[in-house]
C-alpha cells in the first residue's frame, strides 16, 4: 500500500515514534495542592464571562491524583512517548526563588511511572500557565519574565534531566502572545498592541535562554512547539491576498523567521506600522533565539481561510490591539469539527512541504499535536463510537505520511489528546480525547479512536519487525 491511499493504516519509516499529548492546566486539577501557586489561568477562569459555563481547571481530569491510571492507559495504548507539560506555579509558586519540592516531586513520580512502563517522557516547560505573580509584574510584556523562565527551567532540568530525554521549551507562543495579550480570549485577557508584540519577542527570548539552560544541563533532544497555519485566501482579490500576507506575519513569520532564518519578519512594518517599533529587542537576541534545535514541534489541526476586513475604527479596543484587518471565513465544501474547524487533510501535507521549502534550516519535525474535537456520546452498548475522529486521524496520518514521502524529515507524532480535558475558553464543552472523561465521576473510558490508534501502532511495529 502507498501512503497516499486513505484506506487502512498509513506506513511510516522505521524508527518513527508515536505518542499522546496533554498539558498541565488542562488535566491536572489539584489547583491548590502541593504548594502550587496561582497561575494566570486560575485568575482568568474566575473573571465572569471569560470561560464557557464558568468552568475552571480546579479539578479538570484530576490527573494529579490519577496519574497512575493515566499512565496505565498509555501503556495499554502502546505509545513510545508521552508529551505532558510542567506547571510552572507548582515548581515556583510565585514565579521566582527556590523550587517547591512538593511540586517537583509530582513530576518525579510521573516520570518514574512512565519509565517503568517503557514510555519516554517528553516534557513541555510552558503550556500557558504563567505564575500570576509574574503577570502582576508585567507578564511576557517584560524581559524579566524570560529571565525567570530560564531560572525555572534550570530547577526542572536539575531534578528531571537525568530521566527526561525530550524537552519542549514553549507550546504555541502564538497563542500566549496574541490570543492572550492581543485579542484577550486566553489568559491574561489583555487587548493590546505593542504589549502583544513585546510578549511575542520575550517568549522567543525566554525560549533561547531555556535552550541554553537545557544544553548546559546536557540535554540532547530539545525543541519548541509552534502552530504554524496553512492560510488560504478566500478569493484571489488583491485585498484578500494582502490580508493573507498580514496573517502570515502574525501566525508564522514572527516565530519561524527568528528561529530558523536569523531575521525578524520582513513584513512587520506593513502589518503593524509603528506598533512594531522593535524597542523591546536587544543586541544578540537573534543569535540567542536562533540557537540550533534538535527538532521543531508542529501542532496542526486545520487550514484557515482569510478575507480582508475593514479596520474597526469605531471600536476603541481594536485601535490599540494588534489588528491585522483579516477575518476567517467559513467553508461550505467540507465537514467541520465541533470547534468549527474545517477538515482538509491535504493541507497538512502542503504546510509541511511548504515549511521545508521556505526554511532550508528547519530541523527535523515532530508533530506534537493533531486531533479533533467531536460530538462524542456514550452509546447504548456503553462505548463511544467516535467514527468522525477515527476518520480525521486516519486521513491526517495519511497526509503526514505523504509529507514524509515528499521529503520532509518527520520523526514522530503525538495525538491530541490522550483524554478529554479543559479546552481553555471553551471549558469542558469540547472533547479532543481518545479517552472519554466523565466529569461527574472522573472515570476514563477508551473510545473507538483509542483502539484504532493502538491498532495503528501495532501495525507499525509489525511492519518493521
Ligand atoms: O487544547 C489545545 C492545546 O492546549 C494547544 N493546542 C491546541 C489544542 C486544541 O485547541
Amino acid at each position: 500500500m502507498t501512503a497516499t491511499e486513505t484506506t487502512g493504516f498509513p506506513r511510516f519509516p522505521r524508527g518513527f515514534f508515536f505518542g499522546a499529548a496533554t498539558a498541565s492546566y488542562q488535566i491536572e486539577g489539584a489547583f491548590d495542592e502541593g504548594g502550587r501557586g496561582p497561575s494566570i489561568w486560575d485568575t482568568y477562569c474566575r473573571e465572569p464571562g471569560r470561560v464557557a459555563d464558568g468552568a475552571t481547571g480546579d479539578v479538570a481530569c484530576d490527573h494529579y491524583h490519577r496519574y497512575r491510571e493515566d499512565v496505565a492507559l498509555l501503556r495499554d495504548l502502546g505509545v513510545d512517548s508521552y508529551r505532558f507539560s510542567i506547571a510552572w506555579p507548582r515548581v515556583q509558586p510565585r514565579g521566582s526563588g527556590k523550587a517547591n519540592a512538593e511540586g517537583l516531586d509530582f513530576y518525579d513520580r510521573l516520570v518514574d511511572e512512565l519509565l517503568a512502563s517503557g514510555i519516554a517522557p517528553a516534557a513541555t516547560l510552558y503550556h500557558w500557565d504563567l505564575p500570576q505573580a509574574l503577570e502582576d509584574r508585567g507578564g511576557w510584556r517584560v524581559r524579566e519574565t524570560a529571565e525567570r523562565f530560564a531560572e525555572y527551567t534550570r530547577l526542572v532540568v536539575d531534578r528531571l534531566g537525568d530521566r527526561v530525554p525530550r524537552w519542549i521549551t514553549l507550546n504555541e507562543p502564538f497563542c500566549s502572545a496574541f490570543v492572550g495579550y492581543a485579542i484577550g480570549r486566553h489568559a491574561p485577557g489583555a487587548r493590546e498592541g505593542r504589549g502583544a508584540l513585546a510578549a511575542a519577542h520575550h517568549l522567543l527570548v525566554g525560549h533561547g535562554l531555556a535552550v541554553r539552560a537545557l544544553r548546559e544541563a546536557g540535554a540532547t533532544d530539545v525543541g519548541i512547539t509552534l502552530n504554524p497555519d496553512r492560510l488560504l485566501p478566500a478569493t484571489q482579490s488583491p485585498a484578500d491576498l494582502a490580508a493573507v500576507r498580514r496573517a502570515e506575519t502574525l501566525h508564522n513569520d514572527v516565530w519561524l523567521d527568528p528561529l530558523f532564518a536569523g531575521r525578524y519578519p520582513r513584513n512587520e512594518a506593513d502589518t503593524w506600522g509603528e506598533m512594531a517599533d522593535g524597542s523591546y529587542r536587544e543586541e544578540g537576541d537573534l543569535e540567542l533565539i536562533g540557537a540550533p534545535l534538535d527538532f521543531v514541534g508542529i501542532n496542526y489541526y486545520r487550514p484557515i481561510t482569510i478575507a480582508a476586513a475593514p479596520h474597526q475604527e469605531e471600536d476603541p479596543a481594536a485601535r490599540t490591539a494588534v489588528d491585522i484587518r483579516v477575518r476567517e471565513t467559513w467553508r461550505e465544501d467540507v465537514r467541520h469539527t465541533t470547534m468549527g474547524w474545517p477538515v482538509v487533510p491535504h493541507t497538512f501535507t502542503d504546510l509541511l512541504v511548504d515549511l521545508k521549502g521556505r526554511y532550508p534550516e528547519l530541523p527535523p519535525v515532530v508533530i506534537t499535536e493533531n486531533g479533533s474535537a467531536e460530538d462524542d456520546t456514550v452509546a447504548e452498548d456503553g462505548q463511544v463510537h467516535d467514527a468522525d475522529r477515527v476518520d480525521y486521524l486516519r486521513d491526517h496520518l495519511h497526509a503526514l505520511a505523504a509529507a514524509i514521502e515528499a521529503g520532509v524529515d518527520v520523526r514522530g507524532y503525538y495525538v491530541w489528546s490522550l483524554m478529554d480535558n479543559f479546552e481553555w475558553a471553551f471549558g469542558y464543552a469540547k472533547r479532543f480525547g481518545i479517552v472519554r472523561v466523565d466529569y461527574d465521576t472522573l472515570q476514563r473510558l477508551p473510545k473507538d479512536s483509542y483502539r484504532w490508534y493502538r491498532d495503528l501502532l501495532t501495525d507499525h511495529r509489525q511492519a518493521h519487525a
